[in-house]
């Protein structure tokens, strides 16, 4: 047995300098510490060891045991560091002296300009909640009053999965889960990432992001939702804005509006950014249609309430300048980080 050991492991020592990549050092642990092995073929001689030395040659088996596995992971390392030495070597050379670009970067303009509508928001005593990225067809349209068959379905080119869900079209998606949880009496904002099969240009995207907004109590009126609208826009471009609502239609609410905002750049003499008109189109809205109420359980004959979805990169592009909504994605590290002084 001892005799045996002494082989293998020489003959172990003598494999291993051939050793030249990962995959034969594979192939030499399998020959010795695999199933069907050079130490698991030991084992059946260990069975005929006398009693009075199987401990001794225990002792030696496992130490050749060791010793291989040792070796092996020290193989291991010595060809992870031989590649990643190749790697360097491979590197084209790079000039140390070059000035850093630290690579601070700066909050999306996304994200302060919907920061800013939430906090305002929130000072109103709204309520901020979330909603899911993949919805349920019944929440993205059925509980909205848009059931299978209604035409106001081919206004949203909708993301479809397998399993029959879809990409939220609107953050209206989340309209029945909240007045569920809230209703009848609440306000609350939900910002979201919506999703929508769009021929894409300058001002449309597929992936865009809108902050819906939901008041609903007894008495609820127009002038209320104008309220709300003109203080946000307030605050949003600190000043006082104007706004007008002209005749809009959603399948969700009765009356529909679109809300237009007098151009805060030229606070309505006609500009560039308004197109000459003083106006610019901003937020549609309207009183929630008694069905959505009725859907989500609040008794449409208590309860009225009224609802909008701000389209936020629409937002983000008055306030910036910007004229085409694709820099918004394209995560243009430069581009973006000069919305930090422009925005703020
Ligand atoms: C809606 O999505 C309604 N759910 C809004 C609403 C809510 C109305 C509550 C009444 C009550 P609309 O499809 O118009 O409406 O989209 C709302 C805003 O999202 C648009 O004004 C626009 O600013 C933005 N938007 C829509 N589609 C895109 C797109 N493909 N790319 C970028 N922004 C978009």
């Amino acid at each position: 047995m001892k005799e045996k050991i002494n082989e293998i492991e020489k003959q172990f020592d003598e494999d291993s300098k051939n050793i030249a990549d990962l995959s034969s050092l594979e192939e030499l642990r399998l020959a010795y510490l695999g199933k069907k092995g050079k130490i698991t073929d030991l084992m059946t001689y260990f069975r005929v060891v006398p009693a009075e030395l199987k401990k001794e040659m225990g002792m030696l088996v496992n130490n050749l045991k060791n010793h291989i596995e040792e070796s092996i992971a020290e193989f291991k390392q010595k060809l992870a560091d031989k590649a990643v030495q190749e790697e360097i070597n491979r590197a084209k050379p790079f000039d140390i002296t070059l000035p850093v670009d630290t690579g601070v970067g700066s909050l999306h303009p996304r994200t302060i300009i919907q920061k800013q509508v939430v906090d305002i928001f929130s000072s109103m005593g709204f309520i901020i909640e979330d909603g899911n990225e993949i919805e349920t067809e019944y929440n993205n349209f059925i509980a909205v009053n848009v059931p299978e068959t209604h035409p106001a379905r081919d206004m949203q080119d909708t993301f479809w999965l397998d399993n029959g869900e879809v990409l939220k079209t609107q953050t209206s998606a989340a309209q029945n889960r909240i007045l569920r949880t809230y209703g009848p009496k609440c306000k609350v904002l939900f910002p979201g990432r919506c999703f929508r099969n769009e021929a894409i240009d300058a001002s449309h995207e597929n992936t865009f992001f809108q902050i819906e907004g939901v008041v609903v109590d007894e008495n609820v009126s127009v002038a209320n939702l104008i309220y709300f609208m003109k203080k946000m826009l307030n605050g949003v471009f600190k000043k006082d804005i104007n706004v007008r609502l002209r005749p809009g239609y959603f399948p969700f609410t009765e009356p529909s509006f679109e809300l237009d905002a007098s151009c805060p750049f030229c606070g309505g003499k006609g500009c560039s950014t308004c197109g000459n008109s003083g106006w610019i189109e901003l937020c549609p809205c309207g009183m929630i249609h008694p069905n959505v109420l009725k859907i989500a359980g609040v008794d449409p004959e208590k309860y009225n309430g009224f609802a909008f979805g701000l389209g936020m990169d629409r937002l983000v592009m008055i306030k910036s300048g910007l004229d085409d909504i694709r820099h918004l994605n394209a995560g243009e590290v430069k581009l973006l980080r000069q919305f930090k002084t422009k925005i703020n």
